[in-house]
């Protein structure tokens, strides 16, 4: 019984995993997805598109605070193959643009963008996060030999990426977490050191707040009513004021 409680709460998070031939058909993913999951009034609210900060194939992070929560290297993590990676070969992620990648197939999602966090094929990267709804865009996933599993809080997994040597460079996936409750963390797992990606455009679902009201008829009545009324008060005071002189 223990057990499938357990397991009746790890089904509380849905990973969502969903293959895109380029940029605009996986906005048009995200977009279809949120009308049919949430409905019509709710929009994506893209908290991180790392424009904010410099792309460096040069500087790697352990630990990077960002507008949808903190990106760090898990424990178990391994660095870029000293000999095969093209990148910095530690065991930190980077933040890339186009002018200065050492990879291919990886690539910026954000509209008018240039940079994208770059898993720098380490095999263990995390997100922490209070949000219950994460939405973002993947690039490059398992075209070298790796298998990427996604993995959050609360033990809910999924590797629902095309495998090697299906996938191809530069591919394509749009990606939504739901849960019951704030995911906690997502872990990014991958079983090769020659095999990264790219993360970009991390947002959450939002249900924006309904235009100001606009005065009802009835209020208008009522104010209508009082309108008059003060203004029939004001015409009998300056008649009987000027009944006076
Ligand atoms: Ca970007
Ligand atoms: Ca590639
Ligand atoms: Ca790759």
């Amino acid at each position: 019984m223990l057990f499938l409680s357990f397991a009746a709460s790890a089904g509380a998070t849905t990973i969502t995993i969903m293959s895109a031939s380029s940029v605009a058909n996986a906005d048009a993913e995200e977009s279809a997805w949120i009308l049919s999951n949430f409905g019509s009034n709710f929009n994506a609210d893209i908290l991180e598109t790392f424009e904010g900060f410099t792309a460096s194939d040069q500087t790697g992070y352990s630990n990077l605070s960002t507008g949808v929560g903190t990106f760090s290297v898990t424990a178990a993590s391994q660095p870029g193959d000293p000999t095969q990676s093209n990148g910095t070969k530690k065991d930190q992620f980077t933040i890339l643009d186009s002018g200065d990648t050492p990879f291919s197939g990886r690539y910026n999602t954000t509209p008018g963008g240039n940079n994208w966090l770059d898993s720098n094929d380490i095999t263990g990267l995390q997100l922490t996060t209070s949000l219950d709804s994460l939405i973002f865009m993947v690039t490059d996933v398992n075209d070298c030999g790796g298998t990427l599993t996604i993995k959050t809080a609360d033990g809910t997994i999924s590797s629902a990426f095309a495998p090697y040597p299906t996938a191809k460079d530069g591919n394509i996936y749009f990606v939504a977490i739901t849960s019951s409750s704030p995911i906690g963390y997502v872990k990014f797992l991958n079983n090769s050191t020659n095999d990264g990606f790219g993360l970009d455009d991390f947002g959450t679902v939002v249900d924006p707040p309904p235009p100001a009201p606009t005065p009802e008829p009835g209020t208008l009545s009522v104010v209508g009513i009082g309108l008059v009324g003060i203004a029939l008060v004001r015409k009998y005071r300056t008649s009987r004021s000027g009944a006076r002189v």
